[in-house]
């Protein structure tokens, strides 16, 4: 059985990808972790794992029967998680839009047997991996923000040696 490694999430625009890019070589010594390509900066809602075609066909029809509203994403907060070494930006006020779209969309893909982390929902966007040993974060004297219009459903294919997220199918949220 064919199964694609499946993820529900926020793509950031282009230019957001190219300022964040931009801060982290001047805000991170360059042996610090791993850097995520900037193509690859984006917000994760629901992590799905290896789906079979079938069930990706059910979980992007129970996606495009989503009715919400867009909202406005601010990137003002920054934080390093050491047990996965990963070193990330996100939102000091979540806003509640992209709780309730992530939450709706990980009881989605449980009910279809795609396990979800027991953790609480944080979003975030990650910018560095392999950053496990503790480190000083730079002062938070950032406040990116973008407007959020639709969500998507990336696979995670593994070529040549490098991890790119490809867009499936997008939906739009309501203006
Ligand atoms: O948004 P980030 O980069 O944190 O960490 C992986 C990435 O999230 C996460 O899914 C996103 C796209 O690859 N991910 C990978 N394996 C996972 C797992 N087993 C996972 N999330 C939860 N459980």
């Amino acid at each position: 059985m064919k199964t694609q490694r499946l993820f529900f999430g926020i793509a950031l625009p282009e230019s957001l990808q190219q300022q964040l890019v931009r801060w982290r070589a001047e805000a991170f010594p360059a042996d610090v972790g791993r850097p995520i390509a900037a193509a690859n900066l984006h917000l994760t809602l629901a992590f799905l794992g290896e789906v079979s075609d079938e069930k990706s066909q059910i979980l992007q029809q129970q996606a495009a029967r989503i009715r919400q509203a867009g909202f406005t994403l601010a990137l003002d907060d920054a934080g390093h998680w050491p047990r996965p070494g990963v070193v990330w930006l996100g939102c000091q006020r979540p806003p509640r839009g992209l709780l309730q779209l992530a939450n709706l969309l990980r009881s989605q893909a449980a009910r279809h047997g795609c396990q979800q982390s027991p953790q609480p929902f944080h979003p975030h966007v990650t910018l560095l991996r392999n950053v496990t040993r503790s480190m000083a974060l730079p002062p938070r004297d950032f406040h990116w923000r973008c407007q959020v219009d639709h969500f998507s459903l990336f696979a995670s294919v593994f070529e040549q040696g490098r991890t790119r997220y490809r867009q499936l199918a997008r939906w739009s949220l309501d203006a």
